[in-house]
């Protein structure tokens, strides 16, 4: 057989984004350029750690202390911690909301820039310990005109945000990023240190076969999500059932659902009055993408996106997919 040649005109993720900005024209500064590569800098570093963390785990020393007698820090903890230093170092952020903190960031004058990014900095924490796929989730918005930045400034709709993304740290590392114009899927090579566009213009299937809801909760869903489950689990013939996939990370859970289809769920039930998923740094991105893909992300009754929040720590009800799945489940809600 005759080998590929390998490729000479590699599109790393600063490329494209850059070509991306550069066809928006004069409005386009580069900022937002800038404040990806520091985004891709965390994603990196982060990979290394949940690199390293396994093998700690393995060799059975987390929790101890390390050669200079500092405690070695959990994990998530870690991740917060670089991604805090490196978006307040970018120069180009004026506000942080992070799952690790509860309150948000406002970046002091010197370091001051324009846009605000919310994130979870390691999202699936249920799954460090185990060597399951773990992520990063990030939404970035603009300050909003003449403010210096303030919380006010990210208790917007998600439609408002500029930007949204994921990295999910996997058997390689794959940034997933939306700039409002479809949604790339970029892979780390690691030689190189570089993410490389991978997976271009990613459109959800209008219709998947697969179920991803932890049905542990369903003695306590309400009775839209039980008759939707009900319908996809005993389908009229000649259909035939859905696939169930649970990963019980997020990140995990959705990259599938973009490429595969289906349905993502967690809805709120009769135990979690607002459901589980933060609405700023978990649902709005996913929402972003999914819907940049092609598909819809909805509370059940309302376009996740319209939600206004009123805290940064705000749950709400989610479920994201094929559209033409999403839109049975919604006819569940009518009923
Ligand atoms: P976390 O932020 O504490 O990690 O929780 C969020 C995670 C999501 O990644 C995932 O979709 C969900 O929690 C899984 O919850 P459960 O274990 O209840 O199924
Ligand atoms: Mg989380």
């Amino acid at each position: 057989a005759v080998e590929e040649p390998p490729s000479v005109d590699l599109i790393t993720l600063t490329r494209h984004v850059l070509s991306d900005q550069l066809r928006l024209g004069a409005a386009a500064t580069g900022d937002l350029t800038l404040l990806l590569t520091a985004i891709q800098v965390t994603s990196k570093f982060i990979a290394t750690n949940v690199r390293k963390a396994r093998l700690i785990n393995l060799v059975g020393l987390a929790g101890e202390t390390n050669v200079q007698g500092e405690e070695q820090k959990k994990l998530d903890v870690l991740s917060n911690d670089i991604m805090v230093n490196a978006l307040r170092a970018s120069g180009k952020t004026a506000v942080l909301v992070s799952e690790e903190l509860e309150d948000a960031i406002i970046i002091e004058d010197r370091n001051r820039g324009k846009y605000c990014v919310v994130f979870d900095p390691l999202d699936g924490s249920s799954n460090i310990d185990a060597g399951v796929n773990i992520g990063t989730i990030f939404g970035i918005y603009k300050v909003r005109p003449d403010s210096k930045g303030s919380v006010e400034d990210v208790l917007r709709p998600g439609s408002e945000m500029v930007a949204a993304g994921y990295t999910m740290y996997g058997s390689s590392a794959n940034l997933v990023l939306s700039t409002g114009s479809g949604v790339n899927g970029y892979t780390l090579d690691a030689a190189l240190g570089e993410f490389i566009l991978t997976h271009p213009d990613i459109k959800i299937p209008p219709r998947g076969k697969i179920y991803s809801f932890n049905e542990g909760n369903s003695m306590y869903f309400h009775p839209p999500v039980v008759a939707y489950l009900k319908s996809i689990k005993y389908p009229a013939p000649p259909k035939t059932p859905y696939s169930a996939r649970y990963i019980g990370s997020m990140v995990a859970d959705v990259h599938r659902t973009l490429l595969y289809g289906g349905i993502f769920g967690y809805p709120d039930d009769k135990k979690s009055k607002s459901g589980k998923l933060r609405l700023l740094y978990e649902a709005f991105p996913m929402a972003f993408l999914t819907e940049q893909a092609g598909g819809i992300a909805t509370t059940g009754t309302k376009r996740i996106l319209d939600i206004v929040p009123t805290g940064i720590h705000d749950r709400c009800s989610v479920f994201l997919g094929s559209k033409e799945d999403v839109q049975d489940l919604m006819k569940c809600y009518e009923q």
